[in-house]
């Protein structure tokens, strides 16, 4: 059995890392052999000791020195000097015996996102067996406008980068009971978000998100979302069900 590779995906400050440090704990305390690989060189500092890590490879603070570049050009470069280094560290990566590899990906999710070499990148690190959990950030998620720009990024992720996708609702545990189960049902039912969205005031933003949730609608972009907390470890068995079900029963790798 191929190990199963799973790429936690976000904007700035979502939770990425904390949730790949917090879910390789509660999988190795269910029994199962997972590993951590970082692929963001930018990381100043991470709050866990990963298995793999990319600085190792590539240092932002080398590339600034040695192109005469800025932190932001700088990344830009780090993202595609990954691509030149990828077989090497999916070497690595590929020498652990392991059922699960957490892929912890760059701070700002653009550098993921809208580099050619990020699919350069996961074919050569994951093979087949590879999925996205998307993490949607609560305090942008909460209100009805924040929920459909969360979904457009989640849709433009999906479309970029041709995986399997989950869609977590991150840090569960900063959102009171009401809001959880307002995003719990907006994610499982649109009419409920349309009514939410018109619900407030009708600007010119509100016109605008409901237009673009009709077209997510119709390209079915939407799916439950599965609140977790690295915190209070919450939701870390519904993430697991939910990526084992992607992984064995297979979503279609063309949608
Ligand atoms: N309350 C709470 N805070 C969290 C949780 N996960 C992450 N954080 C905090 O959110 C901040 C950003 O987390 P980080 O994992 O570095 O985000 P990343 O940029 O997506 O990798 C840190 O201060 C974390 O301690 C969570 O489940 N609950
Ligand atoms: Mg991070």
């Amino acid at each position: 059995m191929p190990a199963k590779h799973l790429y936690f995906v976000g904007t700035a400050g979502c939770g990425k890392s904390t949730l790949t440090n917090a879910f390789q704990l509660w999988l190795s305390n269910q029994g199962y052999d997972a590993m951590t690989v970082n692929l963001d060189p930018g990381a100043d500092s991470l709050s866990y000791a990963p298995d793999v890590d990319v600085r190792d490879w590539i240092k932002l603070s080398e590339i600034m020195a040695e192109y005469g570049l800025g932190p932001n050009g700088a990344q830009v470069a780090a993202a595609d000097l990954l691509a030149l280094n990828i077989k090497e560290i999916a070497n690595v990566v590929a020498g652990y015996d392991t059922d699960y590899v957490l892929i912890d990906t760059p701070g700002q999710i653009e550098l993921f996102t809208f580099r050619q070499s990020s699919k350069v990148v996961i074919d050569e690190l994951s093979g087949e067996m590879a999925m996205l959990a998307f993490l949607f950030d609560p305090a942008l998620t909460k209100h009805p406008n924040g929920y459909v720009s969360s979904l457009m990024l989640a849709a433009t992720v999906h479309f970029r980068l041709p995986l399997p996708m989950i869609s977590i609702l991150s840090k569960a545990d900063t959102l009171i009971q009401d809001d959880r189960e307002k995003i719990g049902l907006w994610s499982k039912d649109y009419y409920a978000l349309f009514s939410a969205l018109l619900d407030d005031a009708i600007d010119a933003q509100t016109q605008i998100s409901v237009e673009f949730l009709q077209a997510l609608d119709a390209v079915g972009a939407g799916r439950p979302i599965v609140p977790v907390s690295s915190d209070s470890g919450e939701g870390m068995e519904d993430l697991y069900s939910a990526a084992q079900l992607v992984f064995e029963g297979g979503e279609d790798l063309e949608k």
